[in-house]
């Protein structure tokens, strides 16, 4: 497992390189960026659970038939797993924001899991979906700016101290890494 600073260790030492001005200036601005990121990664957490069901509510409602006998999230067992699911990927997805680097999103979560999930027979389209949906919470509550039409009565903000770019790198880099999510299942 990987972050920002091992990373450039990494890379430097594969081309016997000292450390130079270009990943020094990308260190910098991780550091600088520090506490947004801190944030960041908050804003998801903290409001996890709420995202995982919405998430996985969402992807049945748009097809029912997951939770009908043969669909994949009936029984309740099934449905508990699929959950439980959900709030992994999207807490390996914290750990990489909070290094910076997929790395540790890539190897312990996404490794096999394509090859697990044809195994069982788990639907990748309805997976992604509803991935898909959690990468649009995240965005939202990185920005701060969770919709009242989307989150009702448990509409929530993290009072963070808004920058006039409302973080768009950060959300772009957690974009990022719910995308290899998508892309490793299909
Ligand atoms: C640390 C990383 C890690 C991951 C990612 C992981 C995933 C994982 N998900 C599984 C099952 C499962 N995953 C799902 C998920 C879903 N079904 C749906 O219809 C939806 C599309 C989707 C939820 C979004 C379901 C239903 C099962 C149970 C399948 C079965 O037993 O038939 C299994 C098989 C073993 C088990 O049931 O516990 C694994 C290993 N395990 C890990 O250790």
């Amino acid at each position: 497992m990987l972050d920002a600073f091992s990373r450039s260790v990494v890379s430097a030492d594969s081309k016997t390189a000292a450390i130079g001005g270009d990943e020094l200036a990308k260190l910098r601005e991780f550091i600088n960026s520090g506490n947004r990121r801190l944030d960041a990664v908050n804003a998801i957490a903290s409001n996890a659970s709420c995202m995982v069901s919405d998430a996985v509510a969402g992807m049945i409602c748009e097809n029912t038939g997951l939770i009908q006998a043969g669909g994949n999230c009936y029984p309740n067992r099934r449905m508990a797993a699929c959950l439980r699911d959900a709030e992994i990927i999207l807490r390996y997805v914290t750990y990489a924001l909070m290094a910076g680097d997929a790395s540790v999103l890539e190897d312990r979560c996404l490794n096999g899991l394509k090859e697990t999930y044809t195994a069982l027979g788990v639907p990748l389209q309805s997976t992604a979906r509803a991935v898909a949906i959690m990468k649009a919470q995240a965005s939202a509550h990185i920005k701060d700016t969770p919709s009242e039409e989307f989150a009702g009565d448990k509409l929530r903000f993290m009072g963070s101290p808004v920058v006039e770019d409302r973080c768009a790198s950060l959300v772009a880099e957690a974009g990022s890494y719910f995308d290899r999510v998508i892309a490793a299942l299909s």
